[in-house]
């Protein structure tokens, strides 16, 4: 009997373990490739400059103070022009050339809503 609960007590052990570790490494992917639209009640992406890998895909996702767009100056085809509305919703952009690519939200880019994801 004290052994059935020792390998219990150890089999949910690894299975935490593991659990707790694909959690922090997924939460890292996420956190490193997703910009915030509308962060801490500002009018800004947050971050607003991330650099990436080739084929790499960045999600843009909608935060406080919308609507928000994105925009890629001279690239209609990474481009979101499209507005959102409800909070949480996602534009992924995936980037197939390397260089550095601006954005801004059209609404808010005078308020200094922009940034720059540099591709290399
Ligand atoms: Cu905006």
């Amino acid at each position: 009997m004290k052994h059935q609960i020792m390998w219990w007590m150890s089999r949910i052990t690894i299975m935490l373990t593991s659990l707790a570790l694909s959690m922090t490494l997924a939460a890292k992917a996420y956190a490193a490739d997703t910009i915030q639209m509308g962060s801490g009640g500002n009018l800004i992406f947050e971050p607003n400059e991330l650099t990436v890998s080739v084929g790499d895909t960045v999600t843009f996702v909608n935060g406080e103070l919308p609507p928000h767009n994105v925009v890629f100056a001279g690239h209609d085809e990474l481009s979101h022009p499209d507005l959102a509305f409800m909070s949480g919703e996602q534009f992924p952009v995936t980037f197939t050339e390397a260089g550095d690519f601006e954005f801004q939200c059209d609404p808010h880019a005078g308020a200094g809503m922009k940034g720059v994801i540099h591709v290399e």
